[in-house]
């Protein structure tokens, strides 16, 4: 392992300098951190030390090697995080889903990974927790209705499940596909959605090492309002792709609907991606307010091209009109 001296370079460090992995991680991001110029801001959730709440099972993980997988910005407090949700499931208003998920049985659950793929699979929660190791990973997370938080989620990368069961040539997208148990989800009465509540990406973005499978929060399973057991988040799009308590993976050759796309196809396309120059038809894109932020003299944020992930998902959509493939 090579670790940058201030002043020479590179050089090898010897046997008692060799900082264990997590340690080097943390150091890396804190002089990054630094860099930045953020003396005097509030200090970031990994520096803090993330907390765990102690409400749920504790999940452990390690600090997460992907480039850009830690924010530098102040976790979202965790009562913030899980009370201030969108799960339509379990009711439209912010504190429904907080309210009423209890009734959601996340256990035993499986998952279908199915369609254009060389090893179709049904694995079974466990299975899924331990097909590769578990990450925390430090994402912003920006809804479409102009706020966002900063939540420690524990899991890994999508492409890992991808990889083992070896899409074939023709996959081009990746369709995620929702619980809907009417015995279990009273927002299912609503018809404000097609249910099941569905999304997709297309194949180069699912495999994207951003793209994260999520198990846990704040060293803790999920709580049921945020997803459990297992939901998918995508940092650099807006809240809504991050489909929550995911059922079946399927790999298709056609773009697949969307739960939102199909409810209002001019208002949400499939790309969703986190632009502060294309506004949403009914109000602007450019700023966002961050919850826990929320004072008399708080100021609005400017929103991120990309959420602020341009540096490592930009080039996916090289030459492509965003406003066309809003
Ligand atoms: N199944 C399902 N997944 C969903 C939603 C939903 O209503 N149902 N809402 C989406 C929206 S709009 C957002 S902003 C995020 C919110 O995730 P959070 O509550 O964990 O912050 O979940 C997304 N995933
Ligand atoms: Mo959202």
């Amino acid at each position: 392992m090579l670790i940058r001296s201030h002043d020479n370079g590179f050089q090898h460090p010897k046997g008692s300098e060799i900082t264990p992995r997590a340690g080097y991680l943390k150091r890396r991001a804190w002089l990054q951190y630094l860099a930045a110029g953020s003396a005097g801001a509030a200090l970031p959730g990994w520096a803090a030390g993330v907390q765990r709440p102690g409400k749920l099972a504790a999940l452990a993980s390690v600090p997460s090697q992907v480039v850009g997988a830690n924010t530098m910005d102040r976790v979202t407090a965790y009562a913030d995080v899980s009370q201030y949700n969108n799960f339509y499931e379990f009711g439209l208003d912010k504190d429904d889903p907080a309210k009423n998920a209890h009734t959601l049985k996340t256990r035993p659950w499986t998952v279908k990974i199915e369609g254009l793929v060389q090893q179709p699979q049904t694995l079974d929660l466990d299975a899924l927790l331990k097909l590769a190791p578990q990450e925390e990973r430090i994402y912003r997370l920006r809804c479409v209705e102009g706020w966002s938080m900063v939540i420690p989620w524990v899991g890994y990368s999508l492409a890992e499940l991808l990889r083992k069961v070896q899409p074939l040539g023709s996959a081009k997208y990746v369709e995620f596909v929702t619980l809907a148990d009417k015995a279990q989800m009273p927002g299912l009465r609503s018809g404000v959605l097609d249910w099941p509540y569905t999304e997709g990406l297309r194949l180069d973005e699912a495999m994207h090492p951003l793209t994260l499978l999520a198990f846990g929060m704040y060293g803790e399973v999920l709580p049921n309002q945020n997803g459990a057991p297992v939901r998918l988040v995508v940092p650099w799009k807006y809240g809504f792709k991050s489909a929550k308590s995911i059922v079946a993976i399927r790999l298709t050759d056609k773009e697949p609907g969307t739960a939102w796309n199909k409810a209002a196809r001019n208002e949400y396309g499939f790309y969703s991606n986190v632009n502060p120059d294309v506004p949403h038809p009914r109000w602007s894109q450019a700023t966002e307010r961050r919850i826990g932020e929320d004072g008399l003299f708080a100021k609005k944020r400017k929103t991120q091209l990309f959420n602020g992930y341009e540096a490592q998902v930009g080039q996916l959509y090289a030459g492509m009109d965003l406003k066309k493939f809003y």
